[in-house]
């Protein structure tokens, strides 16, 4: 069967609650088939790690919540399946997101080439009201089969991520449980970052009158002869 459920989303941004604020984040996890998505969030969400493979179908979700300071933030994380690049629902799927992580096997270039691809997909199908791409991570993962020669110059991924908009790349396992929450935490960090030049950005700009006090003041409200 076909998972093209969509839960209800609040929109992004920040709830009010007796006890202080809340963020709600929807974040999209996306990438080649197979480079471990899945894994990775039930890694962060579960605790759990598993080396059978099923492929997700249309999309899974998951829910972790993070204590923030005196804040909780909620992420709603979005399990694309890696298929879904070539099928047209991602339009869908990405509406209103706040982040993403796109995934790539280390072991295998193909699926770094084509994080190129999954990076175009999300920037023309999904920007933030201040014309931005949402904060984006790179993630290469299954880091404990080895240093792949992908990876192992840091300073060329860097660069990378500069010329195609990533904030940030972590080399990740998660069947070592390596840099999960380091990239989560990151990612927040970006998202919260990019939430503040929103509402910046968003301010209307104000119209300051000048009273000019010499002029007779007159009621307009009054029709006096
Ligand atoms: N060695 C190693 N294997 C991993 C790691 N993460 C995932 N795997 C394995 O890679 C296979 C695919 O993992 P999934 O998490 O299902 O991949 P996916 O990206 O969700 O794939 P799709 O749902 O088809 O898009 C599984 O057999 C996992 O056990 C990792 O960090 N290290
Ligand atoms: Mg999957």
């Amino acid at each position: 069967m076909t998972n093209h459920r969509v839960p209800p989303t609040t929109g992004p941004g920040m709830q009010h609650s007796g006890t202080g604020r809340e963020r709600l984040y929807k974040v999209l996890v996306i990438g080649d088939l197979g480079v471990g998505k899945t894994s990775i969030i039930k890694r962060y969400v579960h605790h759990s790690y598993s080396t059978n493979y099923r492929a997700t179908i249309g999309v899974d979700f998951a829910l972790k919540v993070l204590n923030w300071d005196s804040e909780t933030v909620r992420l709603q994380l979005w399990d694309i399946a890696g298929q879904e690049r070539f099928g047209n629902m991602t339009r869908v799927y990405y509406r209103e997101a706040m982040g993403a992580f796109i995934v790539f096997d280390a072991t295998r270039p193909t699926t770094f080439e084509a994080i190129i691809k999954w990076k175009e997909d999300l920037d023309s199908k999904l920007m933030l009201t201040n014309g931005q791409s949402i904060a984006t991570v790179l993630l290469a993962n299954k880091c404990d089969q080895g240093r792949e020669v992908l990876t192992n110059n840091n300073i060329k991924m860097d660069q990378f991520c500069k010329d195609n908009g990533f904030a940030g790349w972590f080399e990740t396992s998660a069947k070592d449980n390596t840099n999960i929450n380091e990239a989560a935490n990151f990612l927040v960090k970006h998202i919260m970052a990019t939430e503040n030049d929103i509402l910046k950005s968003e301010i209307p700009d104000t119209i300051s009158p000048h009273l000019d006090d010499t002029q007779p003041k007159t009621c307009s409200g009054c029709f006096k002869p």
